[in-house]
């Protein structure tokens, strides 16, 4: 059923997107031989696309739309910002009122002590924002040499040249001359896939030890700081060992380093708390937030500091970094908007106490699906691990990402956005999803996961690689 049709035919708009359109992470003449599916409208948690097929959006848009589509007050706060003031910058000595109470209020959301936002249009320019910062911290602290990033395998924390490489992603560092230097990469807390026989407990505490070797490999005086996901997003709902995050917070507290949360996808509500920092007893010198910090309702990331951090870079002089959009006003207005509803409505409430213990249960029950080496889940967040042998955890025979890849598809297929990273699936939806919606979003991936086994038995793939 076409809805109001707010848009040109499906096929003239493919063919006008493969003329003119260059996508993110996307191979182009694979796409564009095949036409890109076009979303048109969005309701609560439910994409409609340009022919009129509905789909459960399982990714919460790309793990941002955490308050669900359609909200009219974001809207209608947008229209009337736009109206008053659409832009006026933060440079020049110069605020305006949306920018200075949004400051406010995620001072006030932030777990204690971290009470000073530099402002961004996403989340990759407050990593890079994060970059400079720290640095010019160290250096302003009289210690220049302290400049060496530690971050981890694996690891997301944007695309621009600075943030992609704090991330860990080979395939990108393979492309443009990554990572600048002073990166360095540990190991990541990927128990699933990299810990063999190790208990899962003590694989926590030995990935977490790396960086207490690494800062000794370096030398103290020449670590700025360690950068990390409280959950790994965009590497796979890689949940760490509980016994890891304690043994990163202590290390980080006896060497003199900072410790930087990216909280891009864990904050405002992902992990059933207001940020994966509560969730995981982690005390950030810095966070970095994006995301559902607007609900992807308007473009906006920001590096919150703590008031030491802030005080030492407040008496530094001038510190030369900014973006037109730092604090945009519109997007400002709609962010805080979005924090009013999360609260008053009590989405991170539901998400703690009504929608993630029931995805969690429902969750595991995929388990037992002939093809999941694992179902894991933390919050609004969860994977499955695909593989032929449940009890070797083996990988497939077929390239890395085929079976996922196809799974994606059949997701798709099925009416449910469920996305692979490899071959596991992953799932991060709004936080408003109802018992329902998640009856209806496991009941999609069970018929999805048999669609793949059928396929994999019909096509002799059930062989481990
Ligand atoms: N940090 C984290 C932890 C992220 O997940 C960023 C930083 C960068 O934010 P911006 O707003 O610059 O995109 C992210 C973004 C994926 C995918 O395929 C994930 C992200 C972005 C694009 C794709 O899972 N996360």
């Amino acid at each position: 059923m076409n809805i109001r049709a707010n848009h040109p035919p499906t096929a003239e708009m493919q063919a006008t997107d493969a003329a003119h359109h260059l996508h993110p992470f996307t191979h182009g003449d694979a796409l564009n031989a095949k036409g890109t599916r076009v979303i048109t409208r969005a309701e609560g948690v439910t994409l409609t696309d340009s022919d009129g097929k509905q789909y459960l959006d399982g990714m919460a848009g790309l793990w941002c739309v955490n308050i669900g589509y359609g909200r009219n007050e974001l809207a209608d706060v947008a229209a009337r910002q736009m109206r008053d003031l659409p832009y006026y910058n933060t440079f020049f000595q110069t605020a305006h009122p949306p920018v200075i109470a949004l400051a406010k209020r995620l001072a006030e959301l932030m777990p204690e002590g971290l009470n000073h936002t530099f402002f961004a249009g996403s989340g990759s320019e407050a990593n890079d924002t994060n970059l400079r910062l720290v640095r010019s911290y160290w250096a302003a602290k009289g210690k220049p040499e302290k400049r060496i990033f530690i971050s981890r395998k694996n690891a997301y924390h944007g695309s621009s040249m600075g943030s992609a490489s704090l991330g860990g992603m080979q395939a990108m560092h393979g492309q443009g001359g990554l990572p600048i230097p002073d990166i360095v990469h540990i190991d990541q807390p990927y128990w699933y896939g990299e810990g063999g026989d190790t208990d899962p407990a003590e694989f926590g505490l030995q990935r977490a030890r790396l960086l207490e070797e690494e800062i000794a490999r370096l030398g103290e005086e020449n670590v700025a700081a360690f950068i990390a996901e409280p959950i790994q997003g965009a590497g796979g709902v890689i949940v760490p060992p509980e016994t890891y995050w304690p043994e990163i917070q202590r290390i980080c507290d006896a060497h003199d380093i900072l410790l930087i949360a990216d909280e891009v996808i864990c904050g405002f509500g992902r992990t059933g708390n207001w940020f994966g920092s509560e969730t995981y007893a982690i005390r950030p010198d810095i966070m970095t937030i994006a995301k559902g910090l607007s609900s992807g309702y308007a473009p906006i990331g920001g590096s919150v500091v703590s008031d030491e951090v802030a005080e030492t870079i407040n008496a530094m002089g001038e510190f030369y970094h900014g973006y037109t959009y730092s604090g945009h006003p519109v997007a400002a207005a709609v962010a805080l908007e979005n924090l009013r509803i999360l609260e008053e409505d009590g989405i991170v409430d539901h998400a703690r106490d009504v929608a993630a213990p029931y995805l969690a249960e429902k969750w595991a029950q995929l388990a037992d699906h002939p093809i999941v080496g694992e179902a894991r889940c933390k919050g609004m967040l969860a994977a499955v691990e695909l593989t032929p042998d449940k009890s070797a955890r083996a990988p497939f025979s077929t390239p890395v990402g085929q079976v996922g890849l196809r799974t994606r598809e059949t997701c798709f297929e099925n009416g449910l956005v469920m996305r692979n990273v490899r071959d596991s699936m992953i799932v991060s939806p709004p936080l408003i999803l109802t018992r329902g919606d998640i009856d209806t979003l496991i009941d999609r991936a069970v018929k999805s996961l048999d669609e793949t086994h059928a396929w994999l038995k019909a096509e002799g793939l059930m062989t481990a690689g």
